[in-house]
């Protein structure tokens, strides 16, 4: 295959190899209609998952009073009224233990203008927001220090976004180990163009102190137990049952 051009005082000529014989009109229909199944696989894949991620918001809902700072209290508008260790807060399974993360969904997909961050117990360890666009990928839109720093007790870190893609599913992360004591957020609200504040209905976490969906939780009812004059409690983590004794170190009482 050969196309150009010539003017007086130039010429350009350009030569393409052939087209193999086999790659035919037919191939390339072929092709473009398993890009189009894919495509469509894909936006299936994701609607199921915004189908399970509603379900499993629901399940938590209910749950949602005996699931102290767990995941399960990111859900919905604000609902922590005064700054401090607040169990209708989420808070890390760690005061500094390791990075965190915290993941939420929304309802219906918008387009963000900003997000806003409820922190209710020693903020200041926000680092990154993200957002996942139509496509499931994740593009980062903001990064920096914490607009809410101590010694402030609480506040509500607002994070502008400029994207031009759509999303129901933000991501944040915090350097827990940057910013001393639990950190504790009470929700996370995603602001559209139309300045409305749409709020989660799912949230899963890279930890959580408590509830039904982290490894580690409190057994509701499990007794109090006097030890040296304090009340431990007791932690089911993973395989293992630890005893919280107010201290740095958990005792391990049984181990499967
Ligand atoms: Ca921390």
């Amino acid at each position: 295959m050969r196309f150009g051009f010539s003017t007086p005082f130039l010429t350009f000529r350009l030569r393409l190899p052939s087209l193999p014989r086999r790659f035919s009109f037919a191939t390339l229909l072929l092709l473009v209609a398993l890009a189009a199944v894919l495509l469509s696989w894909r936006r299936d894949h994701l609607e199921l998952q915004a189908e399970i991620a509603q379900l499993r918001g629901e399940q938590m809902r209910r749950d949602r009073a005996n699931a102290r700072w767990g995941v399960e209290q990111l859900l919905g508008a604000p609902d922590t009224d005064a700054y401090g260790d607040q169990v209708t807060a989420w808070a890390p399974a760690t005061t500094d233990g390791q990075q965190e993360w915290i993941v939420v969904d929304y309802a219906e997909e918008v387009s963000p203008k900003s997000i806003e961050v409820y922190e209710t117990y020693n903020p200041g360890a926000l680092t990154k927001a993200s957002i996942f666009d139509s496509f499931g990928r994740e593009v980062v839109v903001w990064e920096g220090a914490d607009p809410t720093q101590p010694p402030a007790a609480g506040g509500v870190s607002k994070l502008p976004v400029s994207t031009i893609w759509k999303t129901r599913k933000v991501k944040i992360y915090l350097d827990s180990p940057a910013a001393p004591g639990w950190n504790e957020i009470d929700t996370i609200g995603l602001v559209d163009t139309d300045g409305k504040t749409h709020w989660p209905i799912n949230a899963t976490a890279s930890s959580a102190y408590g509830g039904r969906e982290s490894g580690r939780g409190y057994l509701p009812g499990s007794g109090t137990v006097t030890f040296g004059g304090v009340s431990p409690q007791l932690i089911i983590q993973g395989d293992e049952a630890l005893l919280d004794l107010g201290t740095d170190v958990d005792v391990p009482v049984y181990s499967r």
